[in-house]
């Protein structure tokens, strides 16, 4: 199976990956389900959600802080650095990540759509404006320099809606590719979830890299079951 995708890979003009939590696990960054999941630890309802934020600014920027730290101190891995390779080789490349800790682009890929968000950015909750902000820790509660509203986390919760011009180009890579990857995501988390099935309604080879079976898996053209630090690479030999 895994040649099969290396064959159609080699002879694709354009590709779309999509990418979560899996892929920076092997980076030491918790996933959010399953065993070691943060949501086995911690309610998302408390910590990721605007209610949450709304009723306790200070203990959700803890949490965030927490994982600011977390994030600050570890790398891109190599299947991080794999797609960047993957991307010179290919006419037409784009990622689409669930993933907010900016790893692709750390790594060095160019064309990506962070579409949950990024935890170094921040947004105001007054005026709207977003900003990088890389302190670790961030002073909490943090204040927007322009209108000094309370910020929060630039990361998409839960019933929030996605970014309008993310959401486009997502759907653009997603029409356009030959081959889409689906790697490191449990497949359960709406619109993302539903990417296999709309590149492969326009015709893409659909391959989903994980380490374990996901609702996706019969839907998908290959499912290859395995660490991506191990999987991706090994789709450039
Ligand atoms: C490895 C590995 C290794 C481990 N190598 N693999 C349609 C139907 C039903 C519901 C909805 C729907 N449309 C929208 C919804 C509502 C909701 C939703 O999807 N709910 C479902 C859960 C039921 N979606 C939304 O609210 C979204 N907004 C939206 O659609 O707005 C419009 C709308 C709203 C309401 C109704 C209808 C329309 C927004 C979603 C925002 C998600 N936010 C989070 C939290 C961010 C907080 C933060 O990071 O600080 O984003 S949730 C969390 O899940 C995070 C992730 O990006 C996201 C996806 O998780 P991911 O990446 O898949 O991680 P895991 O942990 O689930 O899986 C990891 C996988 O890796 C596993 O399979 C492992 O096996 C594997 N793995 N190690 C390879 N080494
Ligand atoms: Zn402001």
């Amino acid at each position: 199976m895994l040649r099969d995708l290396k064959t159609r890979l080699a002879g694709a003009a354009a590709v779309t990956v999509v990418t979560g939590a899996g892929i920076s696990a092997d980076s030491g960054i918790p996933t959010f389900r399953g065993n070691d999941g943060l949501w086995n630890k911690y309610r998302p309802e408390e910590l990721a959600s605007p209610e949450a934020f709304a009723r306790d600014p200070r203990l959700v920027w803890t949490w965030y802080n927490w994982r600011r730290e977390l994030i600050a101190a570890k790398q891109p891995n190599p299947a991080h650095h794999a797609l960047v390779e993957l991307e010179r080789r290919v006419n037409t490349f784009r990622i689409i990540t669930q993933n907010v800790d900016g790893f692709h682009s750390l790594a060095g890929s160019q064309s990506v759509s962070e579409i949950h968000g990024n935890i170094w950015k921040v947004r105001c909750t007054q005026c709207g404006r977003v900003a990088a902000n890389r302190d670790v820790p961030i002073a909490v509660p943090p204040c927007c320099a322009v209108c000094r509203g309370l910020l929060r986390p630039h990361i998409v919760w839960f019933g929030e809606s996605l970014d309008p011009g993310e959401l486009r180009q997502s759907h653009d890579a997603l029409r356009d590719c030959e081959v889409l990857l689906i790697i490191g995501t449990s497949g359960v988390v709406y619109p993302a979830a539903s990417f296999g099935a709309v590149a492969k309604a326009r015709g893409a080879f659909v391959a989903e890299l994980n380490r374990d079976p996901t609702p996706q898996s019969d839907l998908v053209d290959a499912a290859i079951h395995g660490a991506a630090k191990d999987l991706v690479p090994e789709l450039l030999d």
